[in-house]
């Protein structure tokens, strides 16, 4: 076939280096951006057929989010706007993989396991990308793998990865979802958003400002992009905004939450909201220094205890019986997970970290509430809920209705596609707001236990396997027995340790009641790791 000699030839202008050898992560491929021409290439030619697969739009977002400048990657986007499904990700890997020679016959198999029928086949796919230097040129090269194949490829330039994964949704919905463009975004978003506030009329100027760290990426231009949507209803400082400083260099959601301190250069006042996106705005996490100058952070797990608690009381209001959980990973603060079992009653399940595996399990609610503890999160509404709550709309009054109104713009201002930094900080915006809350009045919900994350270097970290998402070692043998033994000996202590998804390393993760606790507890932990997972380099060292 003329077609597979002619991909052939243009696969040579995108080369693969001999050898190198690329896994599909978490979410997606990421590395030094050098080494990702190819990747995107053929990652253009998997949408395509992907597209043709499914007989809808797929999405292209190339970006390595929170990772340093130098890197690149990209992610993605299956028709509803949520990940590729898992069964492609081996294929993606496959074709990452192959040798120059070796290329056709890959696709080919791929063709002929999912039964692709290529002649008169449409094909669309959509793409976008972040402020990194590299990334224009490397979504030159997904669209070059896109017309490959003959298929039609539309480019959105600049986007944050949630605003790719709501086009691509809107368009599959042929509009159900939204205008699939960018003002679409920010006019839907925004309207909802005006409309909650309008349940807030004792809101002061002061309690509409916020400050907003947008780790020197694509965040930072599309919130400055949409403030004219706003109308005023959020008054927004913008820092880190792509000026001056370097993408998530000593800044960014990720930097916030690791280091657990505010991002280098900002000044914040005694009280003030601050909130940090990651650098393709699909993760947020709030922050504020108190009168003593400490600083707290309020991660994923407050945002999903504040956004739940807001839509369960909205529920009772409006006499709506709808299921709501909250789907959490094993990093979720131990507090959380109690406070949210105990004191607010709603269902809890843990699912393995990386979105995806959350999405999943919250699908299965009719509301659920998603968020991993480093602020990536949404929450996804069934068809039914959704009727059910516009129908209240319609045919209710009084407080009911009132209740009922206020969860439908919920759902408008929701990107329920993935997480995402803009609607999700929106939506904390409003419920603060109509809440009358001070940011220190939702810290004060619960108290996080202390903790620690870790990393070990071990030789394979495929030694390590995990069951009952990710809380329990299989293997190595003995490893499970020793962590239980030492978690024993702390007070609130649990510890887990899975392989990471994105680094080679295993980490660790250890809670305690105090500091001195929780470090000391995952100081023996790595130990524990690095004897019976074959560790590498020296023996981890107790934290000063
Ligand atoms: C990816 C995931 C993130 C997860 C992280 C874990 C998405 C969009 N991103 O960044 O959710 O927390 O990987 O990394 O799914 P790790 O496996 O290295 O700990
Ligand atoms: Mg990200």
């Amino acid at each position: 076939m003329a077609q597979w000699q002619e991909v052939s030839e243009k696969s040579k202008l995108h080369p693969k280096p001999v050898g190198l050898v690329l896994q599909y992560g978490t979410a997606g491929f990421r590395t030094n951006a050098d080494h990702l021409d190819h990747v995107m290439f053929r990652m253009g030619l998997l949408a395509t057929l992907r597209s043709i697969n499914t007989k809808a739009i797929i999405g292209v977002m190339v970006t390595a989010s929170h990772n340093p400048e130098e890197d690149n990657g990209v992610k993605l986007i299956d028709p509803m706007g949520e990940m590729l499904t898992p069964a492609w990700e081996v294929y993606a890997t496959q074709l990452a993989n192959a040798e120059q020679d070796h290329l056709i016959t890959v696709l080919k198999d791929l063709v002929q396991k999912e039964s692709i029928d290529l002649t008169n086949q449409e094909a669309e796919v959509f793409v976008g990308r972040d402020t990194r230097s590299s990334s224009a040129r490397l979504s030159d090269a997904v669209l070059d793998g896109v017309t490959a194949l003959d298929g039609r490829s539309k480019d959105y330039g600049l986007v944050t990865t949630p605003q790719l994964h709501y086009m691509v949704c809107c368009c599959n919905t042929r509009g159900g979802y939204g205008k699939a463009s960018v003002e679409g975004y920010y006019s839907k978003l925004s309207q909802a958003f005006i409309q909650l506030t309008k349940s807030a009329p004792n809101r002061t100027d002061d309690q509409k400002c916020l400050l907003v760290d947008g780790a020197n990426g694509i965040g930072a231009l599309k919130l400055r992009e949409m403030e004219p949507y706003l109308q005023g209803a959020l008054k927004v400082s913008l820092f880190c905004d792509g000026t001056g400083g370097k993408l998530n260099h000593q800044c960014g959601a990720d930097f916030v939450k690791v280091q657990q301190n505010s991002p280098k250069g900002i000044v914040m006042k005694a009280g003030e909201r601050c909130c940090s996106f990651d650098g393709d705005a699909d993760r947020i996490v709030y922050y504020y220094s108190d009168d003593h100058g400490r600083f707290h952070l309020l991660d994923g797990d407050k945002i999903a205890t504040l956004i739940s608690t807001f839509l369960k009381e909205l529920l009772t209001k409006a006499g709506l019986d709808l299921k709501i959980a909250v789907v959490q990973t094993a990093y979720a603060n131990g507090s959380s997970t109690r406070y949210l079992e105990d004191t607010m009653k709603v269902i809890v399940r843990c699912a393995k970290t990386g979105v995806k595996h959350l999405h999943h399990v919250a699908q299965e609610f009719d509301i659920g509430v998603y968020f991993e503890a480093n602020g990536h999160g949404t929450v996804l509404f069934s068809k039914a809920a959704e009727a059910k709550i516009q129908q209240l709309c319609d045919d209710s009054e009084g407080e009911r209705q009132g209740a009922a109104t206020l969860l439908k713009n919920s759902v408008d201002l929701i990107n329920q596609t993935v997480g995402d930094a803009i609607s999700d900080m929106l939506l904390i915006e409003a419920i603060l707001a109509i809440k009358g809350m001070t940011v220190q009045q939702w810290d004060a919900i619960y108290t996080d236990l202390p903790n620690r994350q870790l990393k070990v270097k071990v030789s394979d970290r495929r030694v390590i396997d995990t069951k009952d998402a990710e809380r329990k070692t299989v293997s190595p043998a003995g490893l499970q027995e020793a962590i239980d033994r030492l978690v024993e000996r702390h007070q609130d202590g649990r510890s887990f340790v899975r392989p990471s998804g994105t680094e080679d390393v295993v980490r660790v993760y250890s809670e305690a009641a105090t500091q001195e606790s929780a470090d000391a507890l995952g100081h023996e932990v790595s130990l524990a790791v690095y004897r019976l997972a074959g560790g590498v380099g020296g023996e981890p060292k107790p934290l000063e």
